[in-house]
């Protein structure tokens, strides 16, 4: 059963990100406490086929060692030959629906939202949570909408009552305090993770300043 906790700090990276080997970046930020990983590995230097699996597994394994739930984004395929404990779906992925007819029962399906109006449909269809964002402007998405702000998320917040909610987009330590205030479960986060010179700093900073 997906658990709300586990959104509090979301953290999302893969090999393609960055120039060095990505799993020790991986492994410091599970070791430091973020609360989810999701492995998204996207654009010209994505892995693929048998080494995206190779390295999808080397990943779980890392996120078992320390007990922290494993995602995959988009590709459905690869989270059940990895046996992912979720999927993460954005707006121009398979429907939440075609996704539960294929998925095992126990997996857990994320959905992004810019906005209201997916947010609502993202609730009404069932999803065990809902990324909102960007919140600010982001580098880390060539296709990043438009950013929300804080005053939309909280709008949609209000809307969607007890639904999970992470945000994503630009975000920073000094911004979880806010999110706490709206009652927001979380930040989903790449950069100000994964390319920090102290990964494991970075995390801690994030997890103490949600107060
Ligand atoms: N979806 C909306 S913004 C974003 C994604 C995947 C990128 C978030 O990365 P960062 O570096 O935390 O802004
Ligand atoms: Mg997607």
């Amino acid at each position: 059963m997906f658990q709300r906790e586990w959104l509090r700090l979301y953290f999302i990276f893969g090999e393609a990100y960055i120039e060095e080997a990505s799993l020790p970046i991986i492994e410091a930020a599970l070791k430091s406490g973020v609360t989810m990983f999701q492995l998204r590995e996207k654009g010209p230097f994505a892995l693929k086929g048998t080494a995206l699996i190779e390295y999808g597994y080397k990943v779980k394994a890392l996120c078992r060692q320390y007990r922290v739930p494993f995602v995959v984004n988009d590709d459905l395929e690869l989270a059940m030959a990895l046996g992912a404990d979720g999927v993460h779906l954005g707006q121009d992925d398979v429907s939440i629906e075609q996704a539960r007819a294929v998925l095992p029962k126990e997996m857990f399906i994320g959905i992004s939202a810019t906005n209201l109006e997916e947010a609502i449909i993202a609730k009404k269809r069932g999803a065990d949570y809902i990324g909102v964002g960007p919140i600010y402007p982001t580098l880390t998405k060539a296709d990043a909408k438009i950013p929300i702000g804080f005053s939309r998320l909280k709008a949609i917040k209000d809307h969607v009552g007890d639904t999970p909610i992470v945000a994503i987009g630009g975000l920073r330590a000094r911004d979880m305090p806010r999110l706490k205030k709206y009652h927001i479960d979380g930040a989903a986060v790449i950069s100000e993770i994964g390319y920090q010179q102290d990964v494991s700093a970075s995390v801690i900073s994030f997890l103490s300043s949600y107060n």
